[in-house]
């Protein structure tokens, strides 16, 4: 892919007014990917200008609720017919497997053909006044013009969840991927265009955050800035938002505990405990990268898990024996290791990795920016490796001897996005699950989320909701509309006025 008039302002397709270009390398094996524009804040004050003129015309806030839903199924459509070439380019810009960006794509259209039929739902509400002369009624609009600044671990996915309620709701946006991973954001807007969306109403920049997505927290015409990514950009974003009062949206990530109790499916749960782990290498939001497991089991458990780490098998996109791929930098991997040795310096004990794979741990690795699966006990709470998150394929371990503490470790931390339980006994599961402060909640499981139901975090983890019918929520306005159909004088001031 070599297209450097990659920035999609007012349905054309632009370079950057720098005429700057950014080369993306694949981190599976630091290969040359693709070369796109790099956008700078003029280019982004020209997007929010068309997004916001496109909004002001109506061009789309005005298409009734229902045809921008089929919209969205068409686009759904659409991708799941090019879905190989989004999922190769998902793999080009992050390293991932060929398998897992093929998954992506399927929830992605899965996610715009949620929002699809419930844009078609969306008929506001009638109050009860009490007085039969007045009709009083709620009705969502479009909260108007939209910056998305989005994260590069599930790029299109994570651009999706904001992209499919803002179409449905009738808003104009810019979005703003990483810089790291902007292919598959450019072939969405292809989608788009191809699918006859009005100009003006999507728009893409890419480039840096602080150049090419600052504008989008801070301009007077941008009405919501949603963002995913890490916790330091967020509050960031969300002290420039605070100059215009626009709406936020926030998913800042987690480190999120996976408690085990000793009644647990043992098999089921160490399974798990390494997928919540080291799925992706560990690079996502809700990884379970705290292991809080009951004493008793603890190091049957631990020892297991150590097992089944050093057998993981890591490779490139298109290596069919890879199970996880790699990091997406180095400077991203010196990050993740930097957590792991402060954890050593602490006392922290490293159980298996704690280190840059090599080609002897596979062929080939040493190209790549590969970490080895990593578990760390004999941690203390307070310890930055259990209290930061490191967004790599790393896990603590700490351990509990009863439910009230198992409750305390799990909601010992900053954040608050997700959780998950492990037991037999239903009463248990439930009590649990009602205490943890998370927003997400897995009984005997962990990752799966629905389109249909809401995500996002409790403390430092966020502010709003993705998904689920508050997904939609965040890109709308609700206006209350009161009519009295027997207008008559109210009296109130009547002395003074006769
Ligand atoms: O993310 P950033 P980084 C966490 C994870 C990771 C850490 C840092 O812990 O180690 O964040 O990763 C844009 N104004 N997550 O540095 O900076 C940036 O260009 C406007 C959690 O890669 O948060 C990119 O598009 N935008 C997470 C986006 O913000 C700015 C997913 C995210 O980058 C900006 C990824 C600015 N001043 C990392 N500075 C999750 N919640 O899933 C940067 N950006």
């Amino acid at each position: 892919m070599a297209n450097t008039a990659t920035l999609y302002i007012n349905g054309q397709w632009v370079p950057a007014a720098s005429g700057a270009t950014r080369t993306i390398t694949c981190p599976a094996d630091g290969s040359d990917y693709a070369v796109v524009s790099e956008a700078s804040r003029e280019d982004t004050e020209r997007a929010i200008a068309a997004a916001r003129t496109a909004f002001d015309a109506g061009v789309w806030a005005a298409v009734p609720a229902p045809e921008r839903g089929s919209f969205l199924l068409k686009v759904a459509e659409r991708l799941r017919e090019r879905q190989d070439e989004f999922a190769r380019a998902e793999s080009g810009d992050t390293g991932k497997r060929f398998v897992e960006s093929q998954i992506d794509m399927d929830d992605i259209a899965a996610c715009f053909e949620y929002f699809g039929r419930l844009a078609g739902q969306q008929s506001g509400r009638v109050v009860d006044a009490g007085d039969p002369s007045v009709v009083s009624r709620i009705v969502y609009e479009p909260v108007g013009v939209c910056g998305m600044i989005t994260p590069w671990n599930y790029p299109l996915l994570q651009a999706a969840w904001k992209m499919a309620p803002a179409i449905a709701a009738g808003c104009s946006f810019v979005l703003k991927p990483s810089e790291l991973t902007p292919s598959t954001s450019i072939l969405m807007m292809d989608v788009f265009a191809e699918l006859g969306l009005p100009a003006g109403v999507a728009n893409l920049v890419t480039g840096t955050g602080p150049e090419a997505g600052a504008p989008l927290s801070e301009h007077d015409d941008v009405d919501l800035v949603s963002f995913t990514g890490g916790l330091a950009t967020g509050k960031v974003i969300a002290a420039a938002a605070a100059g215009t009062v626009k709406k936020v949206a926030l998913e800042l990530g987690g480190k999120n505990p996976n408690v085990v109790f000793a009644d647990a499916d043992f098999d089921a749960a160490v399974d798990n405990a390494l997928n919540a782990a080291f799925v992706h290498s560990g690079q996502v939001c809700s990884a379970g990268a705290r292991l809080v497991v009951e004493e008793s089991i603890a190091e049957r458990f631990v020892n297991e898990l150590v097992r089944r780490a050093e057998q993981i098998r890591i490779g490139g996109p298109y290596d069919d024996a890879a199970e996880t791929g790699p990091l997406i930098s180095g400077a991203h991997r010196d990050k993740v290791h930097a957590y792991v040795q402060a954890g050593i310096a602490e006392g922290a004990r490293v159980r298996c990795g704690g280190r840059f794979a090599t080609d002897e741990d596979g062929e080939g690795l040493s190209r790549g920016v590969y970490y080895l699966p990593t578990v760390i006990d004999q941690v203390q709470r307070g310890m930055s490796v259990v209290r930061d998150e490191a967004f790599g394929p790393t896990v603590t371990v700490e351990t509990f001897t009863d439910e009230d503490e198992a409750v305390a470790i799990a909601n010992d931390t900053n954040y608050g996005l997700a959780g998950a339980v492990w037991t037999q006994d239903a009463g248990r599961a439930q009590r649990v699950a009602g205490r943890l402060r998370h927003g997400t909640i897995w009984i005997n499981d962990f990752h799966p989320y629905l389109p249909q139901a809401e995500w996002g975090g409790f403390g430092q983890s966020g502010v709003g909701r993705e998904l689920g019918p508050m997904g939609l929520s965040e890109y709308q306005e609700a206006k209350h509309i009161y009519q009295n159909t027997a207008p008559a004088v109210t009296g109130w001031f009547a002395d003074h006025q006769k």
